[in-house]
């Protein structure tokens, strides 16, 4: 029997400094409810989805820093999302700074879960790849402060849910191999993805005209490479006077994207994935067990930076 999970692309448009996590609910309700009107089963929301994009601000009070973090998920503002997926039947993945107590330590992750139709969580994942840097540097324009207000997270994993193999990513995590071939290797058909993408990158302002040709590249990539669905939603359009990229998009096994958002605002694109199209990949180019060569990989676990040969 096929196995087809209608997926939405929830993309939203900026989130002001100022708007209350109320008025955001509101904004990513009205998408469940398109959603839904339109037969999906699962809407894919962006990284950070219920504020700002708060690393571009250097802020030194903890307590400020703390208002951007969730302590409960859901929590009193988040439970009507909870309680609309239940009521529509409709799953989702939401992007959220989490604060958590852990023997007695206090851990702040960039974080998203998988909450299923029946609106309860059933997967929770920790950024890994935190791109930016952990001190303030005024020279930018504006900062890119993961490095320092977030631990990152230290697993891939994936999950059965929607009828398939679905695992998560996020933003950064999208640009680096490792991150879909782990989940490969688990049998991952379908990634789901949120980001915050400047569309300048003060440290190489040279990519800025490429910022699409890249967060294309590298999801049509990650998804033929291990024969599965790459589902990419930005948070977009001009956000405290920086513009982010939009460009979500959904990208087939085969690498072809089949729905894309062309709007900087919430937006709504959908598709009907098929998981069995994972299978031509996954049983001919990329039978890992038959193909991969593990025994020549070792570099990959063993070293992060690159040691080129010394010269002559
Ligand atoms: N949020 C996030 O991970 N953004 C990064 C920006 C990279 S430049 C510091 C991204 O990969 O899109």
């Amino acid at each position: 029997m096929a196995r087809f999970v209608n997926v939405a692309i929830g993309q939203l448009g900026p989130i002001a400094h100022g708007e209350a996590r109320p008025q955001v609910v509101v904004r990513l309700k009205a998408l469940m409810r398109q959603a839904g009107a339109m037969g999906c089963e699962l809407i894919v929301y962006p990284e950070l989805a219920l504020t700002t994009f708060f690393p571009r601000w250097y802020m030194a009070d903890q307590a400020e820093i703390d208002s951007f973090f969730e302590r409960e998920m859901p929590g009193p503002e988040t439970q009507p999302l909870f309680d609309l997926a239940r009521e529509l039947g409709i799953g989702f993945y939401l992007g959220y700074a989490e604060l958590s107590a852990e023997q007695g330590r206090v851990h702040r992750y960039n974080t998203s879960i998988l909450v299923d139709r029946t609106g309860a969580i059933v997967a929770k994942y920790r950024k890994v790849h935190l791109p930016g840097h952990a001190e303030h540097e005024p020279w930018r324009r504006f900062q890119h402060l993961e490095k320092r207000y977030f631990e990152p997270g230290d697993s891939f994993g994936v999950v059965k849910a929607f009828g398939g193999v679905l695992g998560m990513a996020i933003c950064n995590d999208r640009r680096w191999p490792e991150t879909y071939r782990v989940m490969g290797l688990q049998g991952v058909e379908m990634v789901l993805l949120g980001y915050n993408t400047p569309a300048h990158n003060p440290p190489s302002p040279e990519h800025d005209p490429l910022s699409h040709f890249h967060n294309e590249l590298v999801m049509q990539a990650g998804a033929y490479q291990n024969g599965c669905w790459v589902v990419g939603v930005a948070k977009a359009g001009n956000e405290d006077g920086v513009r982010q990229i939009g460009n979500s998009i959904i990208v087939a096994p085969s690498g072809e994207i089949v729905a894309a958002c062309t709007t900087e605002g919430d937006e709504l694109a959908i598709a009907r994935c098929d998981l069995d199209l994972t299978l031509s990949y996954k049983n001919t180019t990329f039978n890992f067990a038959r193909h991969r060569q593990p025994q020549a990989y070792g570099l990959i676990v063993e070293r992060a930076g690159a040691i080129p040969p010394p010269l002559e």
